[in-house]
């Protein structure tokens, strides 16, 4: 790796996001990746695989609340920049066992921002002044909108669930990293992404899987909780502008502006899924069944990007009907990424309190 490139450290590479972000940083000059990530049940290496044998490319297994191996790759690596996403992520999971969350969520950005810190005192000069922490968070902080409204970079934070709790103690610990110590840290809240890669135990490659294999598709409640779907690709490019431009001690919200119902989003998948690759006698659309609600489910996210807009110039480029039509078109030429996953996980209910 050159010695002038920038030098990205991305915490839980090998997951939905962080892959994107990965494959984005290897489209860009001169930037050096290193990958460390726990590999849990959420990682995919398979969506990494084209990196494999870069020079510019570095993976490491090791989990972010290990003190010492967190301390030893960054001495090592020696970032100019730590985009930190390994995280648990799926809400569900965290209902039926909040452990994971504390501990990674939590602790383990407790550990990334000690490992930063003495890092970044280390430095001199100019490379003291570039140095970034920047915290990937959610949406889902700041607790559930009425019918009217958007979550903005001042909404006050009022989590719900025990995923949501769990990222806004790190944020706030990241935030105190900054006030207290001087570590320059950035934090970026974003809503639902989608895209190529996503794990099927989230709606929308649960429910495209699902509906190729004939299975019943289950939306919770009466399917009209709102979320506001972000291209993974545009995440991905804003996430670079945030980590390389935010500026220090500063929050940006990320979204696509593209608010639909839960049953909504189901019901365009299985028509593009009829039109893409009919099953003679089935309409997807009635394999649709409602189920048991989700405990405490927000009923609505929508974020307003202005100031990422505005401040960085980021605009997202996918619209969610073209965006969704090419995400069900990847999962039907990519096969070979998901099945695998679909053996490890194939689709049973999680997150019910009596499970
Ligand atoms: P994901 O579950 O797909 O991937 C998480 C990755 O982190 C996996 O590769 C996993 O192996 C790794 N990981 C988990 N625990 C680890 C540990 N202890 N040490 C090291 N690595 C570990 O998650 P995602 O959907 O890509 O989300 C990435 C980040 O973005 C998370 O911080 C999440 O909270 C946030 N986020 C996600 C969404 C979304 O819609 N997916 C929306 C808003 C925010
Ligand atoms: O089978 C399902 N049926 C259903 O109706 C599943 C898995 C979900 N849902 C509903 C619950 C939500 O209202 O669909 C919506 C989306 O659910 P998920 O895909 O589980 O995402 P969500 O809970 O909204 O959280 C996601 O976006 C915010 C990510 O998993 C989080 O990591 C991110 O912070």
């Amino acid at each position: 790796m050159s010695q002038q490139a920038l030098r990205v450290m991305v915490t839980g590479g090998s997951g939905f996001i962080g892959s994107a972000v990965c494959r984005h940083l290897a489209g860009q000059n001169n930037v050096a990746i290193l990958n460390y990530d726990k590999l849990t049940y959420a990682a995919a290496p398979a969506s990494l695989a084209m990196l494999e044998g870069r020079s510019d490319y570095r993976f490491v297994r090791g989990d972010v609340a290990d003190a010492d191996a967190v301390s030893a790759t960054i001495r090592d690596f020696r970032p100019d920049t730590i985009m930190h996403l390994a995280a648990e992520s799926h809400v569900d999971r965290s209902i039926t066992g909040p452990g994971d969350f504390i501990q990674t969520n939590i602790v383990g950005t407790y550990v990334m921002l000690q490992a930063a810190l003495e890092h970044w005192r280390g430095l001199a000069g100019e490379a003291k002044n570039r140095f970034r922490f920047h915290h990937i968070s959610t949406d889902e902080v700041f607790g559930s909108l009425g019918p009217d409204g958007l979550f903005s970079e001042t909404t006050p934070y009022d989590p719900r669930s025990p995923y949501s709790a769990s990222k806004a103690s790190s944020d706030h610990l990241v935030r105190a990293w900054g006030h207290t110590y001087g570590l320059p840290v950035v934090v970026s809240n974003c809503s639902n992404n989608y895209g190529p890669y996503h794990f099927p135990e989230k709606l929308i490659p649960l429910v495209t899987l699902n509906a190729l294999e004939g299975k019943p598709l289950p939306v919770y409640g009466q399917g009209d909780n709102v979320r506001d779907w972000l291209h993974v690709e545009d995440h991905a490019r804003a996430l670079h502008l945030i980590a390389t431009r935010g500026v220090p001690g500063e929050s940006y919200n990320v979204g696509g502006r593209n608010e639909r119902t839960n049953l909504q989003v189901v019901e365009t998948i299985c028509d593009i899924l009829d039109e893409l690759r009919p099953a003679p006698g089935l309409r997807r659309r009635d394999l649709i069944t409602f189920v048991a609600d989700r405990p405490g489910h927000d009923a609505r996210y929508a974020i307003d990007a202005t100031k990422l807009e505005t401040e960085l110039g980021w605009k997202a480029e996918e619209t969610f009907d073209t965006g969704l039509r090419k995400t069900v078109q990847w999962y039907l030429d990519n096969e070979a990424w998901w099945s695998p996953l679909r053996a490890r996980y194939a689709g049973q209910r999680l997150g019910l309190k009596s499970a």
